[in-house]
């Protein structure tokens, strides 16, 4: 039998266990040996927490009533037995509602007031202040507690029509849109901006976000959602309903919030919900069946996608079955087949991306670790050289051989002044990078982009004015990434004297691919791009609705920015850190060459000593190596479906 999308999810958050434990043991490894500089330090912390903190976002999205909720309490809640999100005729889930898990907070729901919109910041910045939330402790043992509280995304406040224009709900332009005036003149609006639900709940605990919308006007309402929250999604389910078929509504969501080119489609899911309206007893089960495929077939073409790839379903007939273990009704509700097509869309695709980016920071990690080992045995080496010119000679030439090591030895710490300046060299262009993706520029961007949208009369220059912000962006990237590369250049350079004069064995890292950042403007720009046209263009004319988009470009900016500033941070600690440990171990060695001499110098035995012992030492740096290229060759090696005790702590003692 298939595998269900929560048992897919339990594999991946397993595989990720298991690799942050072989992280751990390498770590302790790397430390017990002295290999961890702060570099390797640096990247083994980058990598735990990346798989720590990997979340996987589904959203779900559709016009109102289409079954969003139902479908989430089929798919994810059905071992509470009972609904837990409210799902109801008629409008329901009034706010976006997240659902996550956070080990910090308490089980909780919590609630931000819809007056929040009135001020300027982003919903990025209110979740950093918890205190501005409405909060209703959760008791994850009771499911009707949860179901109760959770009732509270469906509140509703009556306001009037100029509050709800300040709010955001009312526009004179596109009265089609508006909340209907009750005899009093008051309209309905939510009472909440968003909701975050915090439950410790087993899916959710591994990683993945569930993302619940409410219908068109609330999605278009807040850009946020719409800019950075459903573009991020690492799946969108898009929702449609067998009986309505595919309405106008359905068809503005689609082209506006879901359409888009680049992104595979493996991460887009079309469902055609409630079939079982279909289901007639009048008809045979293939006319049902025919029926239904018509409607597949036409929705397909409306959508412009394949057939196959509208995956129709009964959310409710499938969460009934699942309450009540009814295996035929599961079968009909037809439900497996879509959880199938979800794991395999978003855990495949999030696999896939950990798993090679994992692969290059393990391959640099080796490479970081491997060069300190080569450094001693270079070192070894040398000494043994040395050792065994000593035999057989008398105490003068000893006597010389230490003054030798003496001078060298000054010589060398007379160069420092020599890398100094190449440190400040170095400084000097890494401020440069630093100022051209911080957040100094990111503000004057958005300021800038404000100030034009602000211009009077500009409505239809709305797009020009992203594409001006968008392409000076670009261009800061393009500057860094020049930067970069001459940073580039003049490590390898100067690496490359270094090695000459001093035998060192530096080697410039790999400078990071900041062109990959300036993909990721692209992809922010077209979701922004998508969203200005259409129907946004007369909302665009209103500052407050503008200055609200802008802030939400703002916050999806500073993921870009603070990325590949950290991804260039890393790149010169690297480097820095390299120079750090070959003149730690230089000075290290003539210590012990010095050490070395005198004990030959005190005892005619010391010589043969002295190479026995090097020679097990270096004994000692070969199973060094050999241990190394097999704890990480482990980390790149999980198999998806982890073993079922980990062999590594076995290896391990033995090293
Ligand atoms: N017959 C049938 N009804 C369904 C199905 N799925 C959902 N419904 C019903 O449709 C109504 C709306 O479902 P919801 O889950 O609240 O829809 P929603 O998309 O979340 O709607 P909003 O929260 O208002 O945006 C509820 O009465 C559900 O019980 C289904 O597969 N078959
Ligand atoms: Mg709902």
């Amino acid at each position: 039998m298939a595998t269900s999308f929560n048992e897919q999810f339990d594999q991946h958050g397993a595989w990720r266990r298991e690799f942050a434990l072989r992280l751990k043991l390498l770590s302790e490894w790397l430390k017990d040996h002295d290999l961890l500089d702060s570099a390797v330090e640096e990247r083994l912390r980058r990598l735990e927490g990346q798989m720590r903190s990997d979340k996987v976002m589904v959203a779900f999205v559709a016009e109102f009533s289409r079954g969003k909720s139902e479908l989430i309490n089929a798919i994810f809640f059905a071992g509470y037995k009972r609904r837990i999100m409210p799902a109801s005729a008629g409008r329901t889930t009034m706010c976006p509602t997240e659902l996550g898990y956070d080990a910090e907070v308490p089980p909780c729901l919590r609630l931000l007031p819809i007056e929040s919109r009135l001020h300027p910041q982003p919903l990025m910045e209110w979740r950093m202040v918890p205190e501005k939330w409405l909060r209703v402790d959760l008791d994850v043992n009771d499911p009707a507690q949860l179901a109760q509280a959770f009732e509270k995304v469906s509140e509703v406040i009556r306001v009037t029509v100029a509050d709800a224009k300040a709010l955001g709900f009312w526009h004179e332009d596109t009265p089609e849109d508006n909340p209907m005036a009750g005899p009093d003149g008051l309209v309905e609006v939510p009472k909440w901006r968003h909701a975050l639900i915090n439950i410790a709940h087993p899916l959710l605990k591994q990683g993945l976000v569930i993302l619940d919308t409410p219908g068109l006007n609330a999605i278009g309402a807040e850009p946020e959602l719409t800019v950075n929250l459903i573009p991020q999604a690492h799946a969108v389910v898009f929702i449609l309903a067998a009986d309505t078929g595919v309405t106008k509504s359905d068809l503005a969501i689609w082209r506006e919030h879901l359409i888009s080119e680049d992104q595979d489609s493996d991460s887009r899911l079309v469902v055609l919900n409630k079939i079982d309206t279909m289901w007639d007893a009048l008809s045979t089960p293939a006319q049902v069946h025919a029926q239904i495929e018509r409607q597949r077939a036409i929705t397909a073409e409306i959508l412009g996608l394949r057939q196959d790839q509208v995956i129709p379903v009964s959310g409710q007939k499938g969460l009934v079955a699942k309450v009540n273990n009814n295996a035929d009704l599961l079968q009909a509700s037809r439900l497996p087949a879509l959880e199938q097509a979800l794991a395999h869309g978003v855990l495949g695709q999030r696999q896939k991306i950990l798993r090679s980016s994992v692969a290059s920071n393990i391959h640099e990690l080796k490479v970081e670790s491997g060069r300190v080992l080569g450094i001693r045995r270079r070192d070894l080496a040398e000494q043994m050289v040395e050792l065994k010119g000593l035999r057989g000679k008398n105490t003068s030439v000893i006597k010389h051989m230490r003054a030798r090591i003496e001078q060298e030895q000054a010589d060398f710490d007379a160069s420092g002044a020599k890398i100094h300046a190449v440190r400040s060299v170095h400084l000097k262009l890494l401020r440069e990078v630093f100022d051209l993706l911080g957040t100094a520029t990111m503000k004057a961007e958005m300021h800038e982009l404000t100030t034009a949208l602000r211009q009077p009369g500009l409505k239809l220059g709305v797009r020009k004015a992203y594409a001006h912000t968008f392409d000076r962006l670009r261009e800061g990237l393009r500057r860094a990434e020049k930067v970069s590369q001459e940073i580039q250049t003049m490590l390898t350079g100067t690496f490359r004297q270094l090695n000459a004069e001093y035998g060192f064995s530096l080697q410039a890292p790999r400078e990071p691919d900041l062109a990959r950042y300036e993909r990721d403007l692209d992809l922010v720009e077209r979701s922004h791009n998508q969203y200005l046209g259409v129907s946004n263009a007369l909302k665009l004319a209103q500052p407050e609705f503008a200055d609200r988009l802008v802030r939400a470009l703002a916050t999806r900016l500073r993921v870009i920015y603070e990325s590949a500033l950290g991804e260039v941070e890393l790149w010169n600690k690297s480097a820095a850190a390299q120079l750090d440990a070959q003149l730690r171990e230089r000075r290290r060695n003539f210590g012990r060459r010095l050490e070395a001499i005198e004990r030959i110098q005190q005892a005619a035995s010391g010589l043969d000593d002295r190479i026995a012992e090097i020679d097990s030492q270096e004994a000692a740096l070969d199973m060094l190596d050999a241990k190394l290229a097999e704890l990480t060759s482990h980390l790149t090696e999980i198999p998806v479906m982890p073993r079922a005790a980990p062999a590594e702590q076995q290896v391990l003692k033995t090293a």
